[in-house]
């Protein structure tokens, strides 16, 4: 057995539970980040990656999407989160085939994601045929035949490709144009499980998917709110923004059902200073709101900025712009016009006073911005309460100036790139036509399926061929024991991969892992040279990404060359792309880009200026939305909050400080001061005494959903100080107990932050000792390392 093998998977047992902290980042951050790199990668490796993130001619952080100061960078501009994103990647720990020899996969089954992942990187093409019962080695040749067999023996809209958001434009670009050239628009990804709703709010509104400032934007912004994220732990960088803009006189409003560390104080690690005391503060005012109160505050907000301009007319209000570039206004006006302020209350668990203490905040700031993230996306109500932001920012005439707009803050490093490349199920007919006239293929124009559909279609045993760039699909999405069982009936998956994870265990009757080459890696075996990738930000800007260190193994391809090839077996010779040219020369890639994407005119020549470019973006530009009516649009929402009947609570699920979605980094939550062991349940003391249980006791958790039930067993209630009547737990130990119904509205993203949820005393159920979906996979029944 190979030595890391004997890596120690989590121990739910070990549970250590302390007093959360209350600033985010110091010189812990600096150290925990070393170590992580030394241990995984060594000395050499790790200072060699460490100096390249995020420099002119390094490589993009794969840890989130958060932008880059272009002026003057830091020798280091990295965080702790993305330092062990790095050290994870660059580790010299290897998955090779006799690993997987010695790894049959049902006992890989009964691993964490923390374990898989902790292996290390995989560093050959293995198969898993029918019948067998553990991954083998396969060559490249055979890998990309056996793919193209399956493919070609079904019809397309029974093919899947998956995409996460780690992968380059280029790579996404080719992905897309594979599937729409094999006669499908399947192409999920996870954005549909993250900031769709986002997409689906600001479309129809402001005529942009994405978000309308830029970073220097934050630093001169009056008034900043930071609704629904936890940027300490999951866009550590933006806490330094914010920081920027409280030093440059702006005020900070954080809205969060939890207390994150981030949100209260930051001691920037870049700063001799920023090592002592408790740190700069960030937020001015903390709200702490009801899960899914969002949408009354943001009503109640609305209501008071309209009175106030009643009171002094033209303080408020931006009439000019309102008249000029909005409709809907007198609708919305009439709306708000009045307020029930219990009920106000009751939604948001914050007080009239807190409320009305904001909304001064409000109408006194010349420049406001709303960031978000996840606390906003995953509710049924998600895509009405993004669009009551809107409604605010209209209001004030927030757009198109400077230190001011919507800033939905997203996840993986370049999902919001993969979006602009067509990775989408719903293309607009634009894009599907500039394909067509540029390579002359006819795609497909019905609409495939999101995530949530995908998994509904695994259930109805409608997916052949489910095809992965990167990601943990088994383990991100809803309703995990169906999802899983429904993989494993499909004929064929195939993952293109950095590392093991849960997907590849739960895998179809024919399974193929094909490793892939990831952001710190060196990608040069190319006729023409070394080759450089691009992603682009939450902010809209393009820019380069070039890997520096040796790869793992010589057997790893680079992502457009496994697509290229992938298309290439597939579509067979006659197909009218040059699949080869592509993969050979990125810069063909690009070429192509320029003229199907708008905004990527001459995108070789701007991809090489110092900065990359940045996007257009009408709202911001121009002042312009490119909406039917060509005008910003006020909407109109009913007031919806989440309700949980007596004995329930509303359970929310988040990311620990350890983890980078379904990869665990580590097993130390530090700032909220839990470690080793991560099947707990943050629970309000009060609300523990309420229902009769005690701090630390043992649970199995019931979730209910329109009468249907999902129970996940053994989970550990932890007294916390969360809003009252709410609870949360990690994500994705809890994705088991989320029906694949509970959805946003509109943007069908998982309702991961709402659900309604009982406990029972561990072992009391009726008939106890019945399996339930996630009891073999907990700690204590690890078998010895
Ligand atoms: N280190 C690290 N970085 C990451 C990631 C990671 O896993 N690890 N993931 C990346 C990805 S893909 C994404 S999408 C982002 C996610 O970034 P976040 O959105 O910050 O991620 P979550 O952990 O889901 O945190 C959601 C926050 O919303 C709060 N919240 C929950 N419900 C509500 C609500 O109803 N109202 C309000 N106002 N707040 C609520 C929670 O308490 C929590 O603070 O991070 C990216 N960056
Ligand atoms: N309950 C709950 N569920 C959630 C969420 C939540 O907040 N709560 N959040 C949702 C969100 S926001 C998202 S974005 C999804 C995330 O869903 P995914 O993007 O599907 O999941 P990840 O965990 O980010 O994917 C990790 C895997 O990607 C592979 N990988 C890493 N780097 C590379 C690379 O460079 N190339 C390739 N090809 N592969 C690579 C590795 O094998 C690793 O195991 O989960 C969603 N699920
Ligand atoms: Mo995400």
């Amino acid at each position: 057995m190979s030595s890391q093998s004997r890596v120690k998977d989590i121990d739910e047992d070990s549970l250590h539970v302390g007093p959360p902290e209350t600033s985010a980042a110091g010189l812990k951050a600096v150290a925990v980040a070393l170590q992580r790199g030394l241990e995984q990668a060594g000395p050499v490796r790790t200072a060699r990656s460490l100096l390249r993130i995020n420099q002119r001619g390094g490589f993009d952080c794969p840890g989130c999407a958060w932008p880059e100061p272009d002026g003057h960078r830091k020798a280091a501009e990295f965080c702790e989160n993305g330092a062990k994103a790095v050290a994870e990647e660059a580790t010299v720990r290897a998955v090779t085939p006799e690993w997987w020899d010695g790894h049959p996969v049902a006992t890989l089954r009964d691993k964490t994601d923390y374990w898989l992942s902790k292996q290390g990187r995989i560093t050959e093409p293995v198969v898993l045929r029918p019948g067998d019962d553990r991954y083998r080695r396969i060559s490249w040749t055979d890998a990309f035949a056996l793919v193209a067999e399956h493919l070609r023996a079904t019809t397309p809209e029974r093919c899947v490709f998956y995409t996460s958001g780690r992968t380059a434009n280029e790579t996404a670009f080719m992905y897309q144009l594979f599937a729409r050239s094999l006669g499908t628009n399947n192409l999920p990804d996870c954005s549909n499980m993250c900031h769709e709703s986002s997409g689906s709010a600001l479309n129809p509104t402001i005529g942009i998917g994405k978000g309308t400032v830029s970073l220097e934007d934050i630093h001169e912004a009056k008034l900043v709110f930071v609704v629904g994220q936890n940027p300490g732990t999951n866009h550590p960088r933006m806490l330094s923004a914010l920081k920027e803009c409280r030093d440059r006189g702006g005020k900070i409003v954080a809205v969060n059902p939890l207390p994150e560390a981030g949100l209260l104080h930051f001691k920037d690690p870049q700063r001799v200073d920023g090592y002592v005391g408790e740190g700069a503060t960030i937020a001015d005012e903390f709200l702490q709101i009801k899960v899914g109160g969002d949408l009354a505050l943001f009503q109640a907000l609305g209501h008071l900025l309209l009175e106030a301009e009643r009171e002094a007319r033209g303080a408020v209000v931006d009439r000019s712009f309102v008249d000029s570039q909005t409709e809907g206004f007198e609708a919305y006006a009439a709306a708000r016009a009045s307020l029930d302020w219990e009920e106000t209350e009751r939604a948001t668990g914050l007080t009239r006073a807190e409320i009305e203490a904001t909304a001064r905040l409000l109408a006194k700031s010349k420049a406001t911005i709303v960031c978000w993230a996840l606390g906003l996306t995953q509710q049924p109500h998600s895509v009405d309460t993004i669009r009551e932001i809107v409604n605010l920012l209209l209001l004030q005439g927030n757009f198109g100036k400077p230190g001011a707009g919507a800033c939905p803050v997203r996840g993986h490093s370049n999902v919001q790139g993969d979006r602009t490349m067509g990775i989408w199920e719903k293309p607009k007919e634009g894009l599907l036509a500039a394909l067509d006239a540029e390579f002359g293929i006819a795609s497909p124009r019905e609409h495939g399926f999101d995530s949530t559909q995908t998994l509904a279609a695994f259930e109805r045993d409608e997916v052949d061929v489910f095809v992965s760039l990167g990601g943990n699909f088994a383990q991100a999405n809803s309703d995990t024991a169906a999802l899983e069982a429904g993989m494993q009936r499909a004929g064929l998956t195939v993952h293109i991969s950095t590392k093991p994870n849960r997907s590849h265990v739960v895998h179809g009757r024919t399974s193929l892992i094909l490793p892939t080459l990831g952001r710190t890696d060196r990608d040069d075996k190319h006729p023409s040279g070394r080759q450089f990738l691009s992603v682009e930000d939450s902010m809209s800007m393009v820019h380069s990404t070039q890997g520096r260190l040796e790869p793992i193994s010589e057997h790893l391809l680079a992502e457009p060359v496994i697509v290229a090839r992938l298309a290439a077996a597939t579509l067979g010779e006659g197909h009218p792309v040059d699949w080869r040219a592509m993969a050979e020369d990125y810069d063909v890639i690009r070429d192509h880009i320029s003229r199907v994407i708008p905004g990527f005119e001459d995108f070789n020549r701007r991809v090489r200026q110092r900065n990359g470019f940045q996007l257009p973006n009408p709202p911001r530009d121009t002042r312009s939305f490119a909406t039917e009516a060509g005008r910003a649009r006020f909407t109109v929402s009913p007031l919806e909050y989440l309700e949980p009947p007596a004995g329930h609570l509303i359970l929310q699920t988040v990311r620990s400080h350890d983890q980078y979605n379904t990869t665990f980094y580590g097993q130390d939550d530090r700032y909220r001061g839990i470690s080793d062991g991560r099947r707990v349940i943050l629970v309000h003391p009060e609300d523990l005494a309420g229902l009769g249980f005690e701090d630390r006791e043992l649970v199995d958790v019931v979730s209910v959903f329109r009468g249907e039930e999902r129970r996940a067993d053994r989970f550990r209630l932890v007294a916390y100080p969360t809003a009252r009547g709410c609870a949360a737990a990690y994500f994705p130990e809890a994705n088991a107990l989320v029906h694949r119904d509970l959805v946003a509205r509109e943007s069908n993203t998982p309702g991961f932050k709402a659900l309604t949820v009982r406990f029972e005393r561990h072992g009391t159920r009726d008939g106890a000792g019945a399996a339930s979906v996630e009891g073999g996979r907990h700690g204590s029944t690890q078998p010895a390392p």
